[in-house]
Order: C-alpha cells, then sequence, then structure tokens
C-alpha cells in the first residue's frame, strides 16, 4: 500500500480526538493529504454497527457478539475507506482499531489474544498500521475527563479492574514492538502533549516519502 497508516489508542479520554484533528491540521498544512476516521465507525453502514456497540442495553452482549461485531464494522471500514484511502497515498489518521480489540475484548473481556489474532488475520491479511500512537493515562484521569461529557456509554460503565487491563494490554503490546509504537504521556497538558506531537511530524513525512 502507497499511503501511510497511523493509528491512535489509548484508554478513555486520553484525548486521541483531540490530537488527532491537532494531528491533521499540521500535517494538512505541511501540504500531505488526510483521511480522518475513528473505529468501531468510518463508514455509515459500519456507524450503525458502532451504535449497538456503544448503546447501554438491558439485554446483555456477550463477549463473542462484541468481538464479531468489532471485526465486521472493521471489515466495511477497511473496503470502502482505509484500503482505498491508502491506495491513494494519502495519510490515513485512525482513532483506535485493532490494538482497542486486543486491549479491550483481550485484555478488558479476557477473550484469548490468539482467537483476536485469528481474526485479525481473516480480516485485515497482512495490513498493520505503520505507526500507532498509545496516549496513556492513569484510568481515573482519563474517566474523569470522559465523565465530565455526560453520559457514559456501555464501554465507560466499566470497572477499574476492566480499564487496568485495558491500559496493560496497550503498554504490552507496544513494549513488544518498539518500532510500531509511540508511547505519549497523555496525563501532561494538551499543550505538552501537541509539542511532542509537533516533534513527530518530521520524521512521520519522511517515512511516508520512504
Ligand atoms: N472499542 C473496543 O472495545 N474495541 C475495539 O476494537 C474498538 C473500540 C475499535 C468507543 O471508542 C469504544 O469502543 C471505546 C473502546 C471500544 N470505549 N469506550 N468508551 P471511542 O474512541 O469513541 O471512545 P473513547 O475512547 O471513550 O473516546 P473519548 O472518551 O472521546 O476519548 P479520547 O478521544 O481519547 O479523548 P478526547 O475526546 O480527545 O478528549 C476527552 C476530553 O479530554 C476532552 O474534553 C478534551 O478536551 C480533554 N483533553 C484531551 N487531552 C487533554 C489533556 N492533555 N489535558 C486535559 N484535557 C484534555
Amino acid at each position: 500500500m502507497a499511503g501511510l497508516f497511523i493509528t491512535l489508542e489509548g484508554p478513555e479520554g486520553a484525548g486521541k480526538s483531540t490530537n488527532r484533528d491537532f494531528l491533521a491540521t499540521r500535517l494538512q498544512a505541511l501540504g500531505q493529504r488526510v483521511v480522518l476516521t475513528r473505529e468501531p465507525g468510518g463508514t455509515p453502514l459500519a456507524e450503525r454497527i458502532r451504535e449497538v456497540l456503544l448503546e447501554p442495553t438491558d439485554e446483555p452482549m456477550c463477549s463473542d457478539t462484541e468481538l464479531l461485531l468489532m471485526f465486521a464494522a472493521r471489515a466495511q471500514h477497511l473496503d470502502r475507506v482505509i484500503r482505498p484511502a491508502l491506495a491513494d497515498n494519502a495519510i490515513v489518521l485512525c482513532d483506535r482499531f485493532t490494538d482497542a480489540t486486543y486491549a479491550y475484548q483481550g485484555g478488558g473481556r479476557g477473550l484469548a489474544m490468539s482467537r483476536i489474532a485469528e481474526l485479525e488475520a481473516f480480516v485485515q491479511a497482512e495490513l498493520r498500521p505503520d505507526l500507532t500512537l498509545v496516549f496513556d493515562l492513569p484510568i481515573e484521569i482519563g474517566l474523569e475527563r470522559a465523565r465530565a461529557r455526560g453520559r457514559l456509554d456501555r464501554f465507560e460503565q466499566e470497572d477499574a479492574r476492566f480499564f487496568d487491563a485495558v491500559r496493560t494490554t496497550y503498554l504490552q503490546r507496544a513494549s513488544r514492538e518498539p518500532s510500531r509504537y509511540h508511547v505519549i504521556d497523555a496525563a501532561q497538558s494538551l499543550d505538552a502533549v501537541q509539542q511532542t506531537l509537533e516533534a513527530l511530524l518530521p520524521a512521520l513525512i519522511e517515512r511516508r516519502h520512504a
């Protein structure tokens, strides 16, 4: 694939969406073509799956259903948005991707990582992000930021054990593959986080043209 695939990950309230928009603005100002997207979602059909996934319901969703819906949305998103954008030489900035499945369904829900890996291979074939920015912060700070927004979605209603496992899974994955992941201290001020991102831009652009 010709473009560059960058994903933003981390627990709730870590600043992924805010910093995805910041990165897009800065990259566009530097003349780069950027496609902004998110998971679950990113296409009209995948956004409908997102609603099913996030809406609290009386009938508990079983973990396998949740896992399969994540990958169903991803298959649609890859086919309609991500693969075409990469083939068209764009930089794709995606708010969450399969690392979130390892962190939430694997770490949080306790599903087997090997099963997630099988679905990853089935849905994505060889495609993996070129770079994953992990916005890391203590879970209490992130939850406080998320709660300040009001109504909590189905995931935000989980307990501390769940979010600890999510955070730990992200950090373990990042430490196992340092060439793909860049961990950012998201507990810093937004200004400090964005200075860190700004410093990454020249390397990103160089990588794109490599
Ligand atoms: N999920 C899953 O389980 N499996 C999967 O495979 C995938 C997803 C793909 C929806 O994702 C849910 O789907 C998610 C995991 C699950 N769980 N939940 N909940 P989402 O990305 O849409 O939801 P989210 O993580 O909750 O997004 P978020 O809470 O909006 O977080 P964010 O994008 O990282 O943060 P933000 O919106 O940029 O910032 C939150 C607030 O904090 C906002 O007011 C900012 O102005 C403020 N902020 C940001 N940075 C700072 C700093 N540095 N200082 C102070 N304040 C800040």
